[in-house]
């Protein structure tokens, strides 16, 4: 991967100049925008040149070291400034990354919203998404089982709008107040701080047996969306359930959809457990590869609506966010596109100190009553106080990109200064009017209760206590082999529950409220008393977009995936150079593994003449060791004698038989079937496939990605190569 990231600053900046006609956001950060690479010299805070970064002053007599003298301003400096460079991470969230990208419009919705980013559709307006697990702390790893955020900062010409989603479209508890204990019960344990960057501990699954509005979410969370391949291929909710306002003052309730063009898809939990060791960083790495490739992730933005008059025509009610609008019901309306296509220049101004404000929205949107987003609505303001300070929204990444002029003031680390003697409203200058209707200014929805009996309570409309029926739709929606994943997932949870209270209680009442056969399933493996009966009817409902295997690409596309092609010296370069090249025209990204990271030498001793470095051999971008084919999608092996020094290596064996453990395409040419099918067996069927235009040499294939079949026969097949 470093081959592909190293540079990355230099392109940034080139994206920075050819788009600053086009971005208005990459052109605002340009003011504050330095390179480290010139040649200026060093300097303190203050800006004195400094000649001696390196040793501390000292009172020094003849050879001896010295006593080191406090004196010393320029070291002092340095010290102080590394003492406070840590700020306190997000309390949720603290693991992330983020990209730069535009959205646009596929068309108007100006029936529904007055808002200009979802009206105009001239419009290019920047946007920075931050990813993110939620358990794990700022150094935990990516791939573990977990819900992404996924979290997009709109810089509309009429200020921020922030839709901060999850890759799930529910959420464990229906009130805000209920926010702190989730969080609690789901991080690391207070008596030993464990386990870090999981759920699986007692603390968890006690407060989902407590709390049966979480069922609903946790059904998602022990599915596959859990364990996303990429930040790329994964969906994005809104969750909440927000308001969209006209022109003539009339509101709809929306929820807000992203739906990836890659597809959504999901590692396997193998996979996963191992990419958390051997690259920590998987998914961070693959976004900022993929844009510095220029194969551009893209979302398209969908909505679903329900006017104001249909909101009681539901069984749920439509602001539970532990329940979603079912598409059948309410149909989902594609209106726009979201790019990302630049990385960040640095982590800490950008990624870590971008803060995201669910109240931030712009003319046109506004809020339901939903009680969670209210909640947040006063959390995330909060929040950035206590990381960032009171001046948080200053931040060069955080500004708006529109004017922005009002009478607050001060705090630490202002940076504005405002001229002028009135820092108040009215004033005699009348300096800083209120905006005039013309001026197009937020206006709060004008909602009557319409309830003359309004009392306050702290309570939830009944239709909140409904806490099952989705948790089964969700269930009933997946395919035999996404069940079997809940169930293995389930297994692995509550087997890090050492607490019998916790995971009889579990496997015993709260999955027997959604399906006896999980929790039949799930009570064996964990060794809790095996259910008997049903506690409620399985309505036997479906909703096939639940599953992801309903947002495979249209046209099935290898783009932006990482390939693996094996080689040793001694290899076919016909084949290799086909199909590096074939991979590359596909959008997809060929990385040569090797038998070492010194050149390597085709068959008869040199490359093809083509290619630049024939007479040099072939540098392989890792040597084997350095790598695991747990981070490619799939493998290709060129035929030739090298095929003898892979097989006798145990390594590269493995690899064979772990890219089939995890279903993925296993290819090659000539020899190369010796190797798949010693390691494979006769269980397996190698085909070839003929040459085609992209791919101009017979290969073999042995392709495990994709069938439902053969997911089903992941772990049989899997233990049969473990054997080989
Ligand atoms: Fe958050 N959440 N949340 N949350 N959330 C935060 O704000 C909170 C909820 C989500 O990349 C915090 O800046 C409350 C739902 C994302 O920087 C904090 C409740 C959804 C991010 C906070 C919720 C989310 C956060 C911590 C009510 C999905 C990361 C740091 C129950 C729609 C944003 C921060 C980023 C972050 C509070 C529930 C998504 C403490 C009170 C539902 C993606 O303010």
């Amino acid at each position: 991967m470093a081959t592909i990231i190293a540079g990355g600053l230099h392109k940034a900046q080139e994206v920075v100049k050819n788009s600053a006609s086009k971005n208005k956001k990459n052109v605002d950060l340009e003011r504050d925008t330095v390179n480290v690479q010139t040649k200026q010299c060093q300097t303190a805070d203050h800006g004195v040149n400094i000649s001696n970064p390196d040793n501390w002053l000292k009172g020094v007599a003849p050879n001896r070291t010295g006593a080191s003298l406090l004196e010393d301003q320029i070291a002092r400096e340095k010290i102080h400034r590394f003492d406070h460079e840590r700020i306190p991470e997000r309390v949720v969230h603290a693991r992330g990354t983020g990209a730069f990208g535009n959205f646009t419009l596929y068309e108007s919705i100006e029936e529904l919203t007055h808002a200009g980013v979802l009206t105009d559709t001239s419009r290019n307006t920047p946007v920075f998404v931050r990813f993110s697990t939620v358990q794990g702390s700022r150094g935990s790893a990516d791939t573990v089982r977990d819900v992404r955020g996924f979290a997009v900062k709109f810089y509309t010409d009429e200020g921020i709008w922030d839709l901060v989603g999850n890759n799930i479209p529910v959420f464990f508890v229906q009130e805000a107040i209920k926010f702190p204990d989730f969080v609690h019960a789901v991080k690391p344990e207070p008596h030993n701080e464990v386990p870090q960057g999981q759920s699986a501990h007692n603390n968890f699954w006690d407060f989902v047996y407590l709390h049966p509005e979480a069922t609903h979410m946790v059904m998602w969370v022990m599915s596959d969306r859990a364990i996303p391949r990429s930040f790329r291929m994964m969906q994005g909710f809104g969750v909440n359930t927000f308001v969209l306002v006209n022109k003539d003052g009339k509101r709809h309730f929306v929820k807000f959809h992203w739906i990836p063009k890659l597809g959504v898809h999901s590692l396997v939990w193998d996979e996963a457990l191992k990419l958390a060791g051997q690259d920590p960083d998987f998914h961070r790495k693959d976004l900022m590869e993929a844009i510095d490739n220029k194969v551009y992730p893209k979302w398209d933005l969908g909505i679903q609506v329900i006017p104001e008059e249909k909101q009681d025509d539901f069984e749920f009610d439509i602001l539970d966010a532990t329940k979603v609008w079912p598409e059948d019901l309410v149909p989902l309306r594609i209106i726009g596109q979201l790019e990302l296509n630049r990385n960040i220049d640095e982590f800490f101004p950008q990624t870590e100190q971008v803060a995201f404000c669910t109240s931030h929205v712009v003319p046109g949107i506004d809020f339901s009553d939903d009680p969670l987003l209210q909640g947040r609505n006063f959390s995330y303001f909060d929040t950035q106080i206590s990381r960032l300070g009171i001046n948080w929204e200053e931040l060069p990444i955080n500004r708006p990109v529109c004017p922005m002029m009002n009478h607050n003031r001060d705090g630490a680390m202002r940076h504005r200064i405002t001229q002028g003697t009135v820092n108040y409203w009215p004033n005699r200058f009348e300096a800083l009017p209120p905006a005039t209707p013309d001026e197009g200014p937020f206006t709060t929805y004008p909602q009557t209760t319409g309830d003359a009996g309004l009392v306050k309570k702290r309570s939830l409309s009944d239709k909140f206590r409904e806490h099952h029926s989705q948790a089964q739709l969700f269930f009933n929606s997946m395919s035999a082999h996404e069940r079997n994943h809940m169930v293995k997932a389930l297994g692995f949870e509550l087997d890090h529950c050492d607490d019998p209270t916790v995971y009889e209680r579990l496997a015993g009442h709260r999955l027997v409220e959604i399906d006896l056969g999980l929790a039949q399933k799930v009570a064996e493996i964990v060794g809790a008393p095996i259910p008997s009966k049903a506690l409620r009817p399985n309505h036997g409902r479906r909703a096939p977009r639940l599953s992801q295997e309903e947002f495979m690409p249209t046209t099935p596309t290898i783009e932006g995936r990482r390939i693996a092609i094996l080689i040793g010296d001694g290899f076919d370069s016909a084949a290799f150079y086909g199909m590096k090249a074939a991979i590359k025209a596909a959008g997809a990204l060929p990385v040569v593994v090797g038998t070492k990271r010194s050149p390597i030498f085709a068959e008869g001793g040199a490359s093809p003449s083509s290619s630049p470095i024939s007479k040099k051999g072939v540098v392989p971008d890792h040597q084997y060791n350095g790598v695991r084919s747990t981070l490619f999608d799939a493998t290709f092996i060129p035929g030739g004698p090298h095929i003898q020094t892979l097989i006798k290596n145990g390594q590269f064996r493995y690899w064979i038989a772990e890219t089939f453990g995890h279903l993925k395409t296993l290819g090659g040419t000539g020899e190369a079937a010796d190797l798949l099918k010693h390691v494979l067996g006769s269980e397996v069927d190698v085909k070839v496939a003929a040459p085609t235009d992209t791919a101009p040499v017979e290969w073999y294939g042995v392709v495990t990605a994709g069938g439902r079949q053969r997911a089903e026969s992941f772990g049989q097949g899997f233990e049969i190569l473990r054997g080989a």
